[in-house]
């Protein structure tokens, strides 16, 4: 860079530019300073400027453009464009295609385009999920109860339909008192489960048969064998009938001997049969007993083709009654698919094991309502014999429903 410096009057100001311009040319930058000269304390002396000029080298000789290895040559410094050159150069043209630079801009551009897009699918579906939940909304305490059902456990379509089912029985002039929707809802939830015919069943079963022969099936560890002796406790010592157990459950020694050592203890016999044959054999040695209590092994069904074989033999011939018995811990969809494994063994009565243990009864409801067989007995403790709920099929499913809103009720 070539720089000079001009001094002058202000009035020469014109001259000292002109100076400039013949010197370094057009393209040349300048500075200007004014400032006094001469006079004594700031009074008097004139007003002079001072010009600071420089130019590149090359724009001040009227350079040409240099090549390269011409700059090199002379040790040159690359040239920078001036304002000039901006202003008269024409635009480049770059073949975008073949550019690596443009194209790898141009793929960044997709996936932001690209995650844009995904970003906007995804509010819209947030914004029909909000939808969705407002046009949930029920009138006063209707929404209460449905949130209730959801916060007990229960699948949010199956708990908004039953909120609605309960609006449909609840007249006006009900609809503010939420103890009267309350039991509407139970009222409701009953007449979805059982049908009126049926309310008494479990009393007929008691009434009819003359001799009662109860087969357990279930999962592993549900409380069958506790369930049994409940059972066996209470037909024989609150009802003083006279009662049998036998055990199919030969799978392990302990199930054996839990049994007999509470056999033991209230004075019962107990048969250990291995085969459908055996099972026979045994029932039909006990024509006298009012009730023969059969105890089975908590593995799959399907894993085991004598429980099938056993299951024909109960139903077909002995009219036996054969009860599945389910935890009350188990969420709906296991449920679902225990009970559907268990198909296989036929079955005509329901267990509910455990509701000691649990507080959200919204699946064992929402299990209730869609496909579960009648309701025989609730066990609530383990405490042999009295942690077992004797009642109507009717009063069972009320407990269950009234807890299924009771046991959330605080939540909320
Ligand atoms: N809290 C609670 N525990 C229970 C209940 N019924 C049974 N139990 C407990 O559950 C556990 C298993 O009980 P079992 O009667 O041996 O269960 P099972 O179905 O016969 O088990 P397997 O023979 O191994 O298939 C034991 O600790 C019982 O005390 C109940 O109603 N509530
Ligand atoms: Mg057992």
């Amino acid at each position: 860079m070539k720089i000079k410096r001009y001094e002058g009057p202000e009035t020469d100001l014109p001259r000292l530019m002109l100076q400039v311009k013949q010197d370094l040319g057009d393209n040349a930058i300048i500075k200007t300073q004014s400032f006094k000269k001469g006079g004594f304390l700031g009074i008097g002396g004139t007003r002079w400027v001072r010009i600071l000029a420089g130019v590149e080298e090359k724009s001040a000789n009227n350079g040409e453009h240099k090549s390269s290895d011409e700059r090199k040559a002379n040790n040159d410094s690359p040239r920078r464009f001036t304002d000039e050159d901006l202003r008269t150069r024409r635009p480049v043209e770059v073949s975008l295609e073949n550019s690596p630079a443009i194209k790898g801009i141009m793929d960044e551009l997709r996936t932001l385009h690209e995650s844009i897009n995904e970003i906007k699918i995804k509010e819209e579906s947030e914004v029909e999920k909000i939808a969705a939940t407002v046009e949930m909304d029920l009138p006063g305490w209707f929404e209460y109860l449905r949130k209730l059902l959801e916060k007990s456990g229960m699948n949010r379509e199956v708990a908004k339909s039953l909120a609605e089912g309960v609006i449909e029985i609840t007249p006006e002039d009900e609809r503010d008192d939420f103890d009267k929707i309350k039991s509407n809802f139970v009222e409701y939830a009953v007449s979805m489960i059982i049908k009126p015919d049926e309310q008494n069943q479990n009393l007929l079963d008691e009434q009819i048969s003359s001799q009662r022969i109860i087969i357990l099936i279930g999962p592993t560890g549900v409380g069958k064998t506790t369930t049994l002796a409940k059972l066996a406790a209470n037909f024989a010592l609150l009802e003083e009938k006279s009662v049998c157990l036998i055990t199919a459950d030969t799978y392990r020694i302990a199930a054996i001997d839990q049994l007999r050592t509470f056999a033991q203890i209230i004075n019962l016999s107990l048969d250990v049969v291995f085969s459908p044959f055996e099972l026979k054999k045994a029932i039909d040695s006990q024509v006298d007993k009012d009730v023969i209590l059969i105890d089975t092994a908590g593995r799959s069904p399907l894993d085991d083709e004598k429980m099938t074989e056993l299951a024909e033999l109960l139903k077909e011939e002995l009219n036996a009654e054969v009860h599945l018995v389910l935890s009350a811990t188990t969420k709906t969809g296991d449920l679902k698919a225990i009970t559907e494994r268990f198909k296989a063994a036929g079955f005509d009565k329901l267990i509910l094991s455990k509701i000691d243990e649990t507080v959200t009864y919204g699946p064992l409801l929402e299990y209730l309502i869609d496909e579960a067989p009648p309701l025989s007995y609730l066990t609530n403790g383990q405490n042999v014999p009295d942690d077992i709920i004797f009642a109507l099929e009717r009063d069972l499913v009320e407990l269950i429903a009234r807890r299924t809103i009771e046991g959330s009720d605080k939540t909320v």
